[in-house]
C-alpha cells in the first residue's frame, strides 16, 4: 500500500495530487491548508497545492492545470457551489478523477465527481437553531436573530442558513429580522455586525456562519458599548482555538463544531481512486457541540 520508494529508486510510482484550496479566509481554512500538507507528506503523495484566493476562476485555472500536467487524482474545496460543470468534464474526459473536499457543488451530473469528503453543514446549523429552541424554551416574546452569513453561493453558507431556519421554523417568537455576508472573516463579521447595529433596535441573538465573523461580531458590540454574550448572544460554527477561547470567557454562547482535519481521510480516498477502487459518495466526519464548561474543557490540548 505504500507508494513511498524511500530514495531507493525502482519502487511504485508515487502518487500524484492536485489539490486547490479556497483560500486563507478562517482559521478553519488555516488548519485545514496544514492538514492537507502534513497529511500528503506522511501518506507519501506528491501535492501540487494551489491556493484559489476566494476566486472561483482561479480554482478553475488551477484544475484546468491538473488535467494538462495529468495528475493521477484531483481534489479541490469549491468556493462556491455552482458554475462546475464545464471544468469537470474536462477532468473527466482525461479521466482523472475528482474528489470534493470540504465543500460541495450544485451540479445535476454526479459523475462528475467521485465523492464529496467533508461536514454535514445542515446538521450544523440545525445544532445551532436547537439550542436557541431549547434556550427560549416557555418563551412567548419575540427574540430578534441576526444572521452573519458565510461567502454567498458557498455550501457552507447556503446549508447552515437552511438548517437553522427548519429547527427554528416552528417556533414563531423566534425571529431572523437580518441576514448579511460577512465573508467568513472577522473584518467582514465586524462590517456587517456594525451595519446590523445601525440598523435595529434589541437585537437579542447572532447567529455568525463561522467563528471569524462571531469575533467580529464582538469587535462590534464592544465598540458600541455592549457586552457580548450577555447583552447580545452568540452562536458560531467551527470550533477553532479562538471561538473556544471567546465561549470560554463568555463572549460567545454556543459554538457547533466543524473539524477542518480532513488530510487523513483524504489521502486515504486519493490512493484508493489512484488505486481504480469504487469510493463511498459521501464521507461525512464526525463533529460534536461546544458549551462554556466543555470548551474549558478541551482547550488545553486544542491543535488549531
Ligand atoms: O466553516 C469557515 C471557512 O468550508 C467548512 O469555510 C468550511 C468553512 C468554515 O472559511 O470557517
Amino acid at each position: 500500500e505504500k507508494t513511498d520508494t524511500g530514495g531507493q529508486g525502482g519502487g511504485t510510482e508515487q502518487v500524484s495530487l492536485g489539490f486547490s484550496q479556497v483560500g486563507s479566509e478562517s482559521s478553519w481554512r488555516v488548519a485545514n491548508t496544514k492538514s492537507v500538507q502534513d497529511s500528503a507528506v506522511s501518506a507519501g503523495i506528491a501535492l501540487d497545492f494551489q491556493d484559489g484566493k476566494q476566486q472561483q476562476e482561479n480554482q478553475i485555472t488551477a484544475i484546468r492545470g491538473f488535467v494538462q500536467k495529468k495528475v493521477d487524482v484531483i481534489a479541490f474545496s469549491p468556493i462556491v457551489e455552482s458554475g462546475w460543470d464545464a471544468v469537470l468534464q474536462e477532468a473527466k474526459d482525461a479521466k482523472i478523477p475528482v474528489i470534493l473536499t470540504d465543500r460541495a457543488i450544485d451540479t445535476t451530473d454526479t459523475s462528475l465527481y467521485r465523492t464529496l469528503l467533508g461536514s454535514d453543514f445542515v446538521a450544523e446549523g440545525r445544532k445551532a437553531g436547537q439550542w436557541l429552541v431549547d434556550r427560549y424554551r416557555g418563551r412567548q416574546d419575540d427574540i430578534k436573530i441576526v444572521q452573519i452569513e458565510g461567502t454567498t453561493g458557498s455550501a457552507p453558507a447556503n446549508h447552515r442558513r437552511v438548517g437553522f431556519t427548519e429547527a427554528i421554523e416552528s417556533y414563531p417568537h423566534l425571529k431572523v429580522i437580518d441576514s448579511k455576508d460577512g465573508e467568513f472573516t472577522r473584518e467582514g463579521g465586524e462590517r456587517v455586525m456594525k451595519t446590523f447595529l445601525a440598523k435595529h433596535k434589541d437585537i437579542d441573538v447572532v447567529y455568525a456562519h463561522n467563528d471569524e465573523e462571531g469575533l467580529g461580531a464582538i469587535d462590534a458590540l464592544e465598540a458600541a458599548g455592549k457586552k457580548p454574550g450577555e447583552d447580545v448572544l452568540i452562536i458560531t460554527v467551527d470550533a477553532s482555538r479562538g471561538g473556544l477561547e471567546a465561549l470560554a470567557a463568555g463572549k460567545l454562547n454556543f459554538v457547533v463544531e466543524c473539524n477542518p482535519l480532513l488530510g487523513p481521510q483524504l489521502m486515504d480516498l486519493v490512493k484508493k481512486a489512484a488505486a481504480g477502487e469504487t469510493l463511498p459518495t459521501r464521507v461525512v466526519t464526525d463533529e460534536t457541540v461546544f458549551d462554556q464548561a466543555k470548551a474549558k474543557e478541551v482547550l488545553p490540548t486544542r491543535q488549531y
